[in-house]
């Protein structure tokens, strides 16, 4: 994929939007208005994560989300935010989320579009002040306009996307996003409450030094993926994991490298979410020219059946990708 948004480093996002509106898959605007909604969302959700440590919005809820887990607070605060945004923002009409078992209707029956998030992922390092993020998959309904959404809207599959992207609380706030039409990458500039364009046409390294995995699960992994592993070790690759997978895949991305997620015995089908982690990772990462991969499939080509399955995870360079796969011999 050619990146045909070439605009020079310093554009603001809305600007960025505004220009390349008439690339998107359906010039009306609301897509382009959809993502700023994110963006805002996500410039409160910065503000809110930025100031966690100093207030008492730290700490568990006591409540569980509905995957069991417990769930911290500021989680539920980007929840509520990035739920909130979508609805006053008024262009998309449900909204599928990591923290809630159901999808949302927004009550903008009107609206032509769904999204899927996970609006903070990597919640374990909130506690102990670790790079965080959000991930949002974005696709026209299929639903009459004027109606309720459906599940059709949320299952139509990866490669129906029509936009994906991350917002990564690292050293720097950083927004990355596709719309198909290649990647790139904006950094916040908190003083004036703007992201810039600074990573125009991102393009991840056709292979590279990293391979990102929670090694702890060593004897659970299967076969392949061992010895994949043991490969990376006798070539001296890096280990690097956050245990954010925001941060490890944004650093993946532009080092080069490899993030797995595998099957392990306890978790058949890995940990990570088909669609609000697996997918619009899987769609950046093939428009930036790698790949991902549950090790059989390519993940964009998984059919979803639920709100919030799981799939393996194996996404970053194509060289690293195909060659742990070259190494899976269980049956497709
Ligand atoms: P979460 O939804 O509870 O935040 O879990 C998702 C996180 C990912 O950010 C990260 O890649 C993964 O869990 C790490 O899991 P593990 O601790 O099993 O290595
Ligand atoms: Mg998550």
């Amino acid at each position: 994929h050619e990146n045909n948004l070439a605009q020079p480093v310093g554009t603001t996002l809305d600007r960025y939007i505004m220009r390349n509106q008439s690339e998107f898959a359906y010039a009306t605007g609301e897509l382009s208005q959809l993502l700023r909604d994110i963006a805002l969302a996500g410039k409160i959700v910065n503000r809110e994560v930025n100031r966690a440590g100093l207030t008492t919005i730290i700490g568990a809820a006591g409540a569980q989300n509905v995957q069991g887990e417990q769930q911290q607070k500021l989680d539920v605060e980007a929840n509520i935010r990035f739920i909130r945004a979508l609805t006053n923002g008024k262009e998309a009409c449900a909204v599928l989320s990591e923290e809630n078992e159901d999808i949302i209707h927004t009550g903008n029956t009107e609206g032509r579009y769904v999204v899927a998030i996970d609006p903070l992922d990597g919640s374990s390092n909130i506690d102990v002040n670790i790079s965080i993020g959000t991930l949002f998959s974005i696709y026209r309904r299929v639903s009459p306009i004027g109606t309720e959404a459906t599940p059709a809207d949320f299952l139509q599959g990866g490669r129906k996307q029509v936009a994906a992207g991350y917002i990564l609380y690292g050293s720097s706030t950083m927004l990355v996003y596709t719309t198909g039409h290649g990647v790139a990458g904006f950094t916040y500039e908190s003083s004036l409450g703007e992201f810039f364009l600074s990573h125009p046409n991102i393009r991840i390294p056709a292979t590279g030094p990293v391979f990102s995995c929670n090694e702890g699960y060593w004897f659970e992994y299967p076969e392949y993926v061992q010895k994949f592993l043991m490969s990376c070790k006798r070539r001296t690759m890096s280990g690097r994991y956050v245990g954010s997978l925001v941060a490890d895949y944004h650093r993946n991305l532009f080092t080069g490298g490899i993030y797995l997620y595998p099957p392990n015995k306890k978790a058949p089908q890995g940990k990570l979410r088909l669609l609000y982690e697996g997918y619009p990772l899987a769609f950046i990462i093939e428009q930036a020219g790698g790949l991902a991969s549950c090790g059989k499939r390519a993940i964009l080509d998984l059919e979803p059946t639920d709100y919030h399955q799981r799939s393996p995870l194996f996404i970053g360079s194509p060289e690293l990708v195909a060659e742990l796969i070259a190494g899976n011999m269980e049956p497709v």
